[in-house]
C-alpha cells in the first residue's frame, strides 16, 4: 500500500456528526463519492481514499455556548494522489475544503517519501552561523526603514550606520521593490562596499538579505544578477508568491546564499481559531521544507501581536526533528528520512520574532527562544534617541547583559547606549 500525508483539521460545528464529516472529507477530497461505486471499481479505487485516522471532539463546558464545540480530525492521504510539490498537497488537504464551513488546518506531517522531494534550507542556523563565524550568541539583525523614494547615497548611508551599531544582518524593507533609484544590482554593490568598510571598525561580518522581487518567471535572473553583484543572502515574500517558488529558487544550486522568508499576508491566513492555517504550518512546517533558511514571524512582544503558545509552536516547527514532520502510517514507505541532497532531515530554520522589538524586549525573546534567534529591529535601532549606530549598540548591549545574567537595569548603568533605549521604551521582563 502507499504511503500517507497527514492533515490535522479542528473543525467547529454545533450539530455535526464528526465521524460523518470526517468520513465525508477524506473520500469527497480523494475519491469523490464512495458508496455509489460499483465493487470492482471500489477494488480499483480503494489505494487512492483518504482514511480517517482519529477524531477527538470536545463538547462545550457547562454555560460555554454550543459554537465552541469542535472535533480535531486527522485524516490521511495517499501519496499516490498528488505530484511531490506543496502546491498539489495543498490543494488536495485544503484546497475546496478552506472554505467549507468553520474549519482550520491545524498540523500536517508528510510521508518519508513525499519528504524526500524536499532538501530543505541550504544554510540553517548552522550554514548562517558559519558565514557570520558567530556561534556563541544570537544573533541580531536591523531592518532598512523609509528607504522608498530614496537615492542611492541616501541608502549607503543609512546602510554604513546599520553597520556600525554591530548588527549580523541587514534586510530591506519588504516594500522595497525594484525600481530606478535603486535597483537591485546597485544596492548590492553599494551596500557590500559599505558592509566592508564598517567591517574594518567593527571587526564584523555582515550579511544583506536584498529584497528579490518581481515577476514570478524573472526572479531566477534578479537572483543571478544579484548573486553576480556579489548578494550573500536574499530576502523573500514567500506568500505572496507561493510556496512552490521559495523551492524552487532553493533548490537552484545557483542561489548560493540563504534565504530569508518574510511573513507578509500571513496575517490573511493564520489568526483565525475557525479559518485559515495554524502559524505553526505556515511559518513554521511549510517554510521550512520549501527552504527558507530564515524565517520572520510576529512575535508575542512587539507591535504586530501572534500568541505566544503560536510562536512557540513556530519555533518548535522550525527547530524540531522527525517525529514532528513524518507520519509513518500506513505500510509503505512513512518512515523514510533521507532526501536527495543526502541530509538526513531538512536543516532547522532560524526564527526570528519581529516588530516592534526594542532592546527592552530582549530578556523576553531570549527566555523563550534562547540562543538559536535573530533579534530583529527596525524602528527600534533607527529610532534610538542617540541615532542609528547607537541603536544597534543598544541591542548587542542587551544580549551580552543576558548572556552574562544581568539585569538589563544593571547593565545599562555601565551602558549609555541601553541606558537611552530603556529610558525611551522601558523594559519588559
Ligand atoms: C513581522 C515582520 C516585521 C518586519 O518586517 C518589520 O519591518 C518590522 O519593523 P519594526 O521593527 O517594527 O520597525
Amino acid at each position: 500500500m502507499s504511503s500517507y500525508c497527514l492533515a490535522t483539521y479542528r473543525c467547529y460545528d454545533e450539530k455535526a456528526d464528526f465521524a460523518k464529516k470526517a468520513q465525508g472529507i477524506a473520500v469527497g477530497l480523494t475519491v469523490g463519492s464512495w458508496t455509489d461505486l460499483p465493487e470492482a471499481k471500489k477494488a480499483e479505487m480503494e489505494k487512492h481514499l483518504g482514511r480517517v485516522v482519529d477524531i477527538r471532539v470536545h463538547e462545550p463546558a457547562e454555560g460555554a455556548p454550543l459554537s465552541e464545540r469542535y472535533a480535531d480530525i486527522d485524516i490521511a492521504y495517499p501519496d499516490l494522489n498528488y505530484s511531490r510539490d506543496i502546491p498539489a498537497l495543498l490543494v488536495t488537504v485544503f484546497g475546496k475544503l478552506s472554505m467549507d464551513g468553520r474549519i482550520k488546518l491545524i498540523d500536517l506531517k508528510f510521508s518519508g517519501e513525499f519528504l524526500s522531494a524536499f532538501p530543505g534550507p541550504k544554510f540553517g542556523i548552522r550554514g548562517v552561523r558559519n558565514l557570520l563565524g558567530v556561534h556563541d550568541r544570537p544573533l541580531l539583525m536591523s531592518i532598512f526603514k523609509s528607504v522608498i523614494g530614496h537615492d542611492m547615497p541616501a541608502l549607503r548611508e543609512q546602510f554604513y550606520l546599520q553597520a556600525l551599531g554591530g548588527v549580523d544582518l541587514i534586510k530591506d524593507d519588504e516594500i522595497l521593490f525594484e525600481n530606478p533609484l535603486t535597483p537591485i544590482e546597485k544596492r548590492v554593490e553599494t551596500c557590500l562596499e559599505a558592509a566592508h568598510q564598517a567591517e574594518k571598525e567593527t571587526g564584523q561580518k555582515l550579511l544583506y538579505a536584498v529584497n528579490l522581487t518581481g515577476p514570478t518567471f524573472e526572479l531566477k535572473n534578479q537572483a543571478r544578477k544579484a548573486i553576480a553583484a556579489g548578494a550573500n543572502a536574499f530576502l523573500f515574500n514567500v506568500l505572496a508568491y507561493g510556496f512552490d517558488v521559495l523551492h524552487e529558487l532553493a533548490r537552484d544550486p545557483e542561489i548560493k546564499v540563504p534565504i530569508m522568508a518574510h511573513p507578509a499576508m500571513a496575517g490573511a491566513m493564520y489568526p483565525s481559531p475557525y479559518h485559515g492555517i495554524a502559524a505553526s504550518v505556515l511559518l513554521g512546517k511549510l517554510m521550512r521544507i520549501a527552504g527558507a533558511d530564515i524565517v520572520l514571524f510576529p512575535s508575542p512582544y512587539g507591535s504586530v501581536v501572534m500568541p505566544r503558545e503560536e510562536n512557540m509552536a513556530i519555533q518548535h516547527a522550525l527547530l524540531s526533528g522527525p517525529p514532528e514532520y513524518i507520519y509513518a502510517g500506513g505500510s509503505g514507505n512513512g518512515s523514510g528520512t533521507a532526501n536527495p541532497a543526502g541530509t538526513a532531515f531538512p536543516q532547522t530554520s532560524f526564527p526570528v520574532p519581529s516588530a516592534g522589538i526594542h532592546p527592552g524586549l530582549v530578556p523576553l525573546i531570549l527566555k523563550d527562544f534562547g540562543g538559536e534567534v535573530i533579534v530583529n529591529a527596525g524602528g527600534g535601532i533607527h529610532g534610538h534617541p542617540m541615532g542609528t549606530a547607537a541603536g544597534g549598540h543598544a541591542f548587542r548591549q542587551a544580549i551580552d547583559a543576558c548572556l552574562q545574567g544581568k539585569p538589563l537595569r544593571v547593565y545599562a548603568e555601565t551602558h549609555p547606549e541601553l541606558q537611552a533605549a530603556i529610558n525611551a521604551w522601558g523594559i519588559k521582563e
